[in-house]
């Protein structure tokens, strides 16, 4: 079944199940990332970070003798602080100084910096440096940061909201005179640390040969990182060289300006020589930007037959003390809010956000990006409103959902569904999980006396937003179009260049596809190289799901710009029309013979005598820019369907089968889909059951290991059992849609829609993840007393 919907492809180009290009040289452990560089001279960088949450700094003293390796703010006075503007009104902007200068805000917030040729030693400086404050309260959860008279973070603000924000279709308040049902459910979504298995880090050296400041980064965004350090540190653009080495993994984490990042590009632009921090796991466990913690108010009314009418909802976002560059502290809730009524027909909707500053780290977008607490919210409220009318939640999850034939449909929020059948990937994921037989298995019981159930979660996942969402967001990066170079080398293979990152997700690869459909070369002979700020054409970079809709769309519309060109050279040497010659095979084909690109190629570069006067002199070499049709991006969707088994005497769940219905329009690779699919849903199940970053009340993170922050490893995660559908977006080259976050925004609605199901005859619901077994002892404990 999981692969019967693909059309059968030949050759490597769109479509093809191709192993990936970049997996040799990782699986031989022969990648290169920031902690793999060596260089003469480097020093190793460690920081003194804040041991409390909030306070005034009233002394940092370095240790005797070591002065000159230990920096604190005073030091770096040509530093910027950090100020992301946004041209959202209302929105309160925080300074963030790199090296903290008159207060800390958060535990892990740096105080001092310091430099040796270890990175032990470095540590050692830092511990021998005295850091002298007076503790201030410190807010920790959005309630106290509301309460009236909370202390404050930003004192010039007089509160402690970033942004507030409001929505309002109108016609709510008729809708709740007249609606026959109304349900009323609040939410929680733990906060969560992102944890690529490449830390953050960083090497950052001068160039004296082209007097640039050279920053080997391991980012997902180079081109705006380069505007990030420009901004920061003073120094020209053009004097910035963002060469960005492998990648572990980014989900997010690495696509904004970290403290550290411009720090050590300080130490080399102010020194001359190269310096390297890399992130340890404690420093991502308690000082790295933040995702998820949400907590939601949701009103919900309906029909009898549970017909949806009406959404009422207020959600505030636990934000942490400081904007990160370029997003904003505000992503996170303009996100919730716009995404909040999901695949669903909403006639009316009112939201309220608030963006809570908090002495917690800053906040980042995380795979998913404010979604997958939204859609957790959301699927539970569906299951609410089934269980208020007395029948299945599939059904009036079904009924609700947009149906195909209203496609392209303009949602409640301006969202604009481009296409799909939504209620079909439920129809699925139903028959694929087997709904009826474990309705029947229920009714049997289990023999180990735990409890089963069921539960579904259907989403959309809005990717490659266009300009317009960007600028409605105010971001100070604007991401509009994104561009790529392809070349015909002198020896018949052809390189591709992105400004876009290969971050694990699979660019190397699919990009070369690309190039591949349309010039037929085999993949091994494309070689792609990306995110070099001195070598590749300006990209925003690869994140919110727009790798493959932009770069992917560059490279085909670049690929065919060279395949004009080549046509009409071979047509040239075979002596035919242009209109004649067609690729195949990797060779180029006219009516009466056949030439290679190898010859095309020594014809341009090596005898340019035997090609024409008039030939055109602008080389076997193309740059061009893409954007989809729609500014909205394209939406892709799926549903999940979780069967869980819930002890109810310790707590504890397990997943018992995992489905996953997924569509992203045209697939470039399926097999790199599936995975994006499991990885994604790996992260979902972490925050659906595991993974909390918590707070005391002090503002003192209490899991700083991995012992206190739980990752799901193999035993914890199920065999998911993937299928596809690939309805083509009208507006996107070659029908693609994105897919890189959507694994990760349904598994909790529907894992904990599964758990309600299995607790559903004890009067338990669970309303906040992760769904810990003290949580559900605690629901069936609440339920017992009630
Ligand atoms: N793809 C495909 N066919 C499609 C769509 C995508 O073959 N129709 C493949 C491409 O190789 C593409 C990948 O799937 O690169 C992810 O698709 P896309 O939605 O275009 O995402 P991006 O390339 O922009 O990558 C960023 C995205 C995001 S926003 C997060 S968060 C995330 C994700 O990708 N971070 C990842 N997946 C990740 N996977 C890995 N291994 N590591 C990360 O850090
Ligand atoms: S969180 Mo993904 O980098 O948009």
């Amino acid at each position: 079944r999981d692969h019967e919907t693909h059309p059968a492809v030949s050759g490597e180009g769109i479509g093809a199940r191709v192993r990936r290009k970049e997996d040799a040289r990782h699986l031989m452990g022969r990648g290169r990332f920031a902690g793999d560089i060596r260089m003469p001279g480097m020093s190793d960088v460690a920081f003194l970070r804040s041991p409390v949450a909030h306070a005034r700094i009233l002394a940092v003293t370095k240790p005797q003798g070591r002065e000159g390796e230990v920096f604190t703010s005073a030091d770096c006075a040509d530093v910027a602080d950090i100020i992301t503007r946004s041209t959202i009104p209302g929105y309160k902007l925080s300074a963030h100084p790199p090296l903290a200068r008159d207060k800390v805000r958060f535990v892990g917030d740096i105080v001092a910096m310091a430099y040796a040729p270890t990175r032990a030693e470095a540590e050692d400086i830092c511990e021998a440096t005295l850091f002298d404050y007076e503790e201030l309260p410190a807010i920790v959860d959005c309630d106290s940061g509301r309460a009236p008279g909370a202390a404050l973070l930003h004192e010039a603000w007089g509160d402690n909201l970033f942004l507030e924000t409001s929505f309002d279709s109108g016609g709510i308040e008729e809708v709740a005179r007249t609606a026959a049902v109304k349900v009323e459910k609040r939410f929680r979504t733990g906060r969560q640390c992102m944890h690529p298995m490449e830390g953050k880090g960083l090497v950052a050296w001068w160039d004296f040969q082209n007097d640039t400041l050279v920053v080997n980064t391991s980012t997902q965004v180079p081109h705006m990182i380069r505007a990030g350090l420009a901004e920061t540190l003073g120094l020209p653009e053009a004097q910035i060289r963002i060469a960005p080495p492998d990648v572990g993994g980014g989900f997010g984490y690495k696509c904004l300006l970290q403290p550290e990042e411009v720090l050590v590009a300080w130490l080399a632009m102010t020194f001359k020589r190269p310096f390297r921090w890399i992130e340890d796991r404690r420093e991502h466990l308690t000082a790295g930007a933040n995702a998820r913690e949400h907590e939601y108010v949701i009103t919900a009314y309906a029909d009898e037959r549970g017909k949806l009418l009406a959404l009422d909802a207020e959600v505030a976002v636990n934000v942490g003390a400081y904007s990160v560059w370029p997003f904003t502290a505000c992503l996170e809730a303009a996100q919730a809010g716009g995404n909040l009524p999901g695949p669903y027909i909403w006639p009316h909707y009112r939201c309220k956000t608030y963006s809570v500053a908090t002495n917690k780290p800053p906040f980042a977008p995380y795979r998913g990006v404010a979604r997958p607490g939204v859609c957790f919210a959301m699927e539970l409220t569906i299951d609410a409103v089934a269980a208020a009318v007395g029948r299945e939640a599939v059904d009036v999850r079904a009924e609700n959902l947009v149906p195909a034939l209203a496609m392209p449909y303009l949602n409640i929020t301006k969202k604009f569904y481009d296409s799909g059948d939504y209620p079909a990937s439920l129809a699925t994921a139903r028959e694929m999980i087997g709904f009826d037989a474990i309705r029947a298995r229920q009714q049997a019981g289990e023999k180990d006396g735990r409890r089963i159930g069921v539960g579904f979660s259907t989403y959309t996942e809005q990717s490659a937003h266009g300009t317009k969402v960007f600028a409605s967001w105010g971001t100070p990066l604007v991401p509009g179009y994104e561009q790529a170079t392809i070349r015909l080398n002198p020896d018949g293979s052809a390189d591709v260049k992105a400004g876009i990152h290969t971050i694990g997700q699979g660019l190397e690869t699919t990009l070369a596809q690309v190039a591949s459909e349309i010039l037929t070369l085999p993949i091994a002979q494309i070689r792609v190289t990306l995110g070099d700020t001195a070598t590749t054409p300006f990209s925003t970079g690869a994140y919110a799901s727009r790798g493959m809709v932009m770069a992917g769309g560059a490279v085909s519309k670049a690929a065919q710009k060279l395949a004009e060109k080549v046509k009409a050279l071979a047509a040239h040497l075979m002596q035919c029309a242009a209109e004649q010659v067609r690729f195949e095979g990797g060779a180029i084909h006219g009516p009466t013979g056949s030439v290679t690109f190898t010859e095309i190629a020594r014809a341009w570069y090596r005898t340019p005598e035997v090609l024409p006067d008039g030939v055109d002199t602008g080389g076997l070499e193309v740059t061009e820019g893409y954007k989809p049709d729609v500014d909205t991006g394209l939406f892709s969707y799926a549903t999940h369907a979780a069967l869980v088994a819930v002890d109810v005497k310790t707590g504890a769940t397990e997943i018992l089968d995992y489905v996953v219905v997924e569509d992203c329009g045209r697939m470039v690779n399926p097999m790199i889909v599936e995975g994006q699919a499991y990885g994604g849903v790996a992260q979902g199940i972490g925050t659906a059951l595991f993974e909390e970053s918590t707070y005391d009340s002090e503002g003192q993170p209490l899991a700083s290991t991995l012992v206190d922050y739980l990752l799901p490893g193999p035993t914890e995660l199920p065999k998911v059992r993937i299928a596809h559908t690939e309805t083509l977006s009208p507006f996107s080259a070659h029908g693609i849609k994105g897919v890189g976050e959507g694994g990760a925004i349904a598994p909790a609605g529907a894992i904990v829609n599964a758990i309600n199901d299995a607790l559903k005859g004890l009067g338990a619901t669970l309303c906040e993840i992760p769904a810990t077994p003290e949580r559900v002892l605690a629901a069936l404990a609440e339920a017992r007393r009630t």
